[in-house]
């Protein structure tokens, strides 16, 4: 088999529309014969990946090559699966038939009945080759190389997964039937009309029956008159055929326009935001086999976060993911199947991108992406590929492109110039060159700027990736969604990424998840690889929650007397919201005149909307609730009165930590400044390239194992006064705090603290808490304050006030790395419930504190690597947090803003502590 060559694969046929055809089609997917490396025979699952059925093992690595860079050479060991299968042909695939593979990881040998058809290149691209075939007994034979001079243009941060992986199809060519349909359906914005512009491979019959359309077209601009226009807020579809007499071709027209008109995105003549995901192919169990099912439960999860758009990162997907998109309205990147980020390791040497020998196998590249989806409203874009450096080859990619279908822009992110696509587009830019860029466009250019300059500035930008869902995060959203909103330039971006790629490993009926370096790799990437919006069991994590709400449609802002509704939407306006108000004792639903695309409309708080909280919601026909708002007039919790001295056998007499209260024999409160590190906390931002990340710099400083010293204990104004000081090991900068104590009750204490500072603070604290040790494992917590979900000062939208319950398993987010998660913000009062007792908090006065409870200590969190390995000792561990660092995006991209720092500070609060044992 060779498989050291720079040119595409040979023997198919050329690359096509897929169609939705009436010619007869039989799958040819199900249990194949197998074998691995000359082995023994055996039976797999045809879509599937072989390390994931037993041979061989799944291998993650990010941006390096597993493999030595010395194209285009595979490595030696190198894994070569044999397939077969013996099958029979109906009489209809007798007459002319290709068959269709849709995806194999990387290189193929296709046999029919003995004969060589050919060979495939480009794991992610379909390949159709012409069959002869017999009624009876043909052997189709495909034989897979893991490694291949593809792979070199294939080193997408994901696993490596060899194997037929998608759908294998024998599909009839019946002669005088159509072998390619190419329509592209425009809307004129100004006359709101339609034209279909289509090229087929015959003379057919064009039929759009709505909009009385009937007539012959080969090479045709069919005007159709008015019509409702595609866009993903409106998916409007129109039924179309193109037939001959024997073969009738379905398609659905979505009329649309993508446009750039000075700077500014459009479509339809509208700007349009990108509120977008990057989306790979992953399922936990399958891999990069994901059924049309699970790619519809995924895209109307995203519908329900209001997501708009998905760049498919970083390869087509499986061709019925673009029905689905069509259907559902989003704008797709549809980016093709191109990386070759490992170079970057060697300075770009060698890099494939400019290298001429590799120029066929670009172009054939994207020529595969763009005739097979040409046919889809839903794709306003073309991406040339992912992290694949620059060159000629790009360049040739996007002239090709431009020529075929100028329907459409063009993408490629690290064409930084700009010169040879339609967007300005760049990943992880922060907060402030992103601003930047959307105000370099208001001032006109300066007058010796060169004709590249000029044409960048012509671009609207979008970030292709940004807000790096890694762990708990992503931080920094809101800044970025009101960049966005600003300035005209800014179309949007896409979050990295939809799904984490964790896979799922089940041994002794237990079900884990692993990541990179788990099934024994020894060149790869951890965890890197589980960094997405949604857990690979598309269990939502709180980042999506947050992002939900900056995506929302719907804005509502309640003030003291009115509420200010915006609407978000690009194309519609907001007849179809209903607008309803309430408050704990009342409510109602809103007279809100219809706001147009963009526009604000302020409404009249109802007098009747009273009280100390009221929430307002917009929400759609089906319930579903687009964007909401509160005003909160809380009153101050009053100071319990009158108090006496604590009992001062309640504290230990060594520390003067409170040992017991209302029976329960807990431990606490002890200051604390750490957290266990977050992904994000694991990574030098790149804001701050030059110091260590977060995680480090608490290290260094000690902050995760301070050592308290009790400094006095007495009595003052009737309350007992422990003043302690508490500093890391081996350093002189500590923290004081004063605890004042007041017995309120029998089983309630009155806590006045004052946490102070002292000597210069090298390091910012990751939270100001005051922890506390329960008895019993945790069973609950209710609390009145942010939820139903966690937050943190960054990430903390999403969340509204109200009083809420969580169940144990509710409390922590089972990240598949363990670290800090749960906190629930805003908290005015809360009750720790464990299998031992109840602890009772309640802040007085105004304040608010961050709430966490987790059945596992912050050192154990820290020290384990996995979620599953996690062991619970049956306490309960509690924080108040008087303060809190955000979360940033570190892991790739800017860390933590200052406004979400925290810098040693002086913190107060009091707090009511009331406990019972059961
Ligand atoms: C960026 C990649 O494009 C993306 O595939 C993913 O690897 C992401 O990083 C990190 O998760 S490239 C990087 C240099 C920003």
């Amino acid at each position: 088999m060779e498989l050291a060559r720079t040119g595409p694969g040979e023997g198919s046929t050329p690359p096509r529309a897929r169609l939705n055809s009436s010619a007869p089609r039989q799958s040819l997917n199900g249990t194949w014969e197998f074998r691995l490396d000359q082995g023994e025979w055996t039976t797999i699952p045809v879509p599937s990946h072989w390390v994931l059925e037993g041979h061989g093992k799944p291998a993650y690595t990010n941006v390096r090559y597993p493999f030595a860079i010395d194209p285009p050479h595979p490595p030696d060991e190198n894994p070569i699966g044999d397939y077969r299968l013996t099958f029979d042909a109906a009489d209809a695939f007798l007459d002319g038939a290709v068959l269709r593979f849709d995806g194999i990881e990387s290189a193929a040998e296709i046999r029919l009945n003995g004969q060589l058809l050919g060979t495939t290149r480009g794991s992610r691209l379909t390949h159709e080759f012409a069959a002869d075939l017999r009624a009876t007994g043909n052997v189709l034979e495909v034989r897979v190389a893991q490694f291949s001079d593809a792979s070199y243009l294939e080193d997408q941060d994901m696993w490596w997964l060899p194997g037929i992986f998608r759908d294998v199809d024998l599909v009839a060519t019946p002669a005088g039937g159509l072998r390619d349909v190419f329509a592209v359906a425009d809307f004129d914005p100004g006359a709101r009309t339609g034209t279909v512009t289509i090229r087929t491979s015959a003379p057919a019959r064009l039929r759009i029956p709505e909009l009385g359309v009937d007539r012959d077209v080969h090479d045709s601009v069919v005007p159709v008159g008015t019509v409702d226009p595609w866009s993903a807020e409106t998916p409007r579809l129109y039924a179309a055929t193109v037939s001959t007499d024997v073969e009738e071709i379905s398609l659905r027209l979505g009329f649309r326009r993508v446009e750039v008109r000075d700077s500014v995105l459009t479509l339809n003549g509208n700007p349009i935001q990108f509120r977008g995901v990057n989306r790979h192919e992953h399922h936990p169990e399958r891999g990069r086999v994901v059924s049309l099912a699970d790619a519809r439960a995924e895209l109307e999860l995203m519908k329900r976060h209001h997501v708009n758009a998905v760049r498919t990162s970083h390869y087509p997907p499986a061709p019925g993911f673009l029905d689905l998109t069509d259907e559902l309205g989003f704008y797709v990147i549809l980016e093709c199947d191109l990386e070759t980020h490992g170079f970057v390791e060697v300075g770009w040497r060698g890099n494939p991108s400019d290298d001429p020998a590799w120029q066929g196998a670009y172009l054939d590249r994207m020529q595969r992406t763009v005739h097979r989806d040409k046919n889809h409203a839903s794709v306003v874009i073309w991406s040339l590929g992912n992290e694949s450096g620059t060159g000629t080859n790009l360049e040739a990619m996007a002239a090709w492109t431009r020529a075929f279908d100028p329907s459409r822009l063009i993408h490629y992110e690290h064409d930084w110039a700009s010169t040879y696509v339609d967007l300005y587009s760049r990943m992880y830019a922060s907060h402030e060159e992103v601003k930047q860029i959307g105000e370099e466009v208001l001032t006109p250019p300066p007058f010796d700027a060169t004709p590249a300059e000029l044409h960048r500035r012509a671009l609207p930008f979008i970030q292709c990736e940004y807000a790096h869902a890694m762990g708990n995060g992503p931080g920094g959203l809101e800044e970025y969604q009101d960049l966005f909103d600003r300035y005209p330039r800014l179309a949007g971006g896409f979050i990295w990424e939809w799904v984490e790629h964790g896979l799922a490993v089940t041994t002794d009926g237990r079900r884990e998840i692993r990541y990179g370096g788990d099934f024994g790799e020894d060149v790869h990437d951890g965890n890197f690889v589980t960094d997405g919006l949604v857990s690979a069991d598309r269990e939502v994590r709180p980042g999506l929650t947050a992002l939900a709400h900056w995506y929302a449609p719907v804005r509502i802002e309640v003030t003291g007397s009115t509420i200010r509704i915006r609407n978000r939407y690009d194309h519609r306006d907001l007849g179809h919201v209903t607008f309803r108000w309430r408050t704990e004792s009342a409510d109602g639903v809103l007279d809100v005149p219809p706001a147009a695309p963009g526009r604000t409309v302020e409404v009249p708080l109802p007098p009747r909307a009273s009280g100390p909280l009221v929430t307002v919601e917009a929400v759609a026909d089906d319930e579903h609730v687009l964007g909401s708002g509160q005003l909160t007039r809380f009153a101050p919790t009053a100071r319990p009165a009158p108090t006496t001295l604590p009992d001062r056998a309640a504290f230990d007499p060594a520390s003067m930590r409170l040992r017991t209260l209302g029976g329960l024999a807990l431990d606490g409160p002890m200051v604390s400044l750490w957290r266990a590190p977050t992904d994000n906390d694991r990574y030098p931002g790149w804001d701050e390239p030059d110091l260590p990340p977060y995680a480090e710099r608490w290290t260094e400083a000690g902050i995760d194992r301070l050592r308290t010293r009790l400094v006095s204990a007495d009595e003052v104004d009737g309350a007992l006064r422990t003043v302690h000081r508490s500093a890391p090991p081996g350093r002189d900068f500590a923290v004081d705090s004063e605890f004042r104590w007041h017995q309120v009750s029998p089983d309630a204490l009155l806590l006045d603290v004052v946490v102070t500072p002292r000597g210069p603070w090298p390091v910012e604290w990751a939270r100001l808490g005051l922890d506390l040790v329960v008895p019993g494992a945790p069973a609950g917590l209710d609390w009145s304050g942010l939820g139903p979900g966690p937050a943190y000062p960054d990430l903390a939208a999403g969340v509204r006030y109200g009083s809420w319950h969580a169940e144990a398993a509710e409390l922590s987010t089972p990240y598949v790395r363990p670290q800090e998660s749960g906190a629930r913000r805003g908290v005015r009062s809360a009750v720790v419930t464990t299998s031992a007792g109840q602890l009772r908090v309640t802040v007085v006065g105004e304040d608010e504190i961050a709430v966490t409870v987790s059945p596992w200590s912050r050192a154990l969190i820290a020290s384990t690597l996995h979620h599953h390995e996690l062991v619970a000792d049956g306490r309960t561990y509690v924080s108040l947090d008087l303060a809190q660092s955000g979360v940033g995006t570190a892991a790739c991209g800017p860390g933590v803003l200052q406004r979400y720092r925290l810098p040693a500070r002086l913190a107060r609060v009091s707090l009511l502590l009331e406990a019972s044992a059961v």
